[in-house]
């Protein structure tokens, strides 16, 4: 995990579209222009991470805004939320993502994000202190595949996976769960998990 190396001021979305975009372990500290990190919908991302490229060694200030978008698939890699803002990252359109070595804490709603039919897979987390660490967006039935490993969740007002679709599948292994809620909420067509 960073040691934040100094900070940077984003007033636009940084966009990863191929490669990899090393941060430096700095801290990237969003303007007003994208938003104040409350539970306003219609803030911007800080980060838009798409077509399988990688965002790494990064922190994000205390205006966490609406976090990292990524479309049509992509890495993280050693990441943190300093104030996880309207949600701390959105999977916006189709595809796989990876997300290993983060941290993530003081949400209101949610930790992740999923508006498209996905697969997830994320290793090595802390999440602490918000609603929930993953919502299907409301009302949609396509299928996500969440795999979450290693995960220490704590403090969630709700719980852990959330669904409305019958044909989307959670599991969390290898994790430790403190005042996390309930681990499966919804319709899930499989969802497991324990401490
Ligand atoms: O359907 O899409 O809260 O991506 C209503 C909206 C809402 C999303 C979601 C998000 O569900 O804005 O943060
Ligand atoms: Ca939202
Ligand atoms: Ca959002
Ligand atoms: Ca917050």
């Amino acid at each position: 995990t960073c040691s934040s190396t100094g900070s940077v001021s984003v007033s636009s979305t940084i966009r990863v579209t191929s490669g990899t975009y090393d941060g430096g372990c700095r801290t990237y500290n969003p303007t007003s222009d994208l938003g104040s990190g409350d539970q306003d919908e219609g803030q911007d991302p800080a980060f838009r991470v798409e077509n399988g490229a990688t965002l790494r060694n990064a922190i994000l200030g205390n205006n966490g805004v609406d976090g990292v978008h990524f479309y049509n698939g992509g890495n993280l890699e050693n990441f943190r939320w300093t104030n996880v803002g309207e949600d701390a990252f959105t999977i916006k359109s189709s595809g796989t993502v990876n997300i290993t070595g983060v941290t993530g804490v003081s949400g209101e709603d949610k930790f992740a994000q999923i508006n498209a039919a996905s697969t997830l897979n994320i290793s090595n987390c802390i999440v602490d202190g918000m609603g929930k660490f993953l919502r299907q967006n409301g009302g949609t039935t396509f299928k996500i595949t969440v795999n979450a490993d290693r995960c220490q969740i704590s403090n969630m007002g709700e719980g852990i996976f959330r669904t409305d679709s019958s044909s989307s599948v959670a599991r969390l292994t290898n994790s430790r769960l403190r005042n996390s809620g309930t681990m499966c909420i919804g319709s899930w067509a499989s969802c497991t998990g324990s401490g």
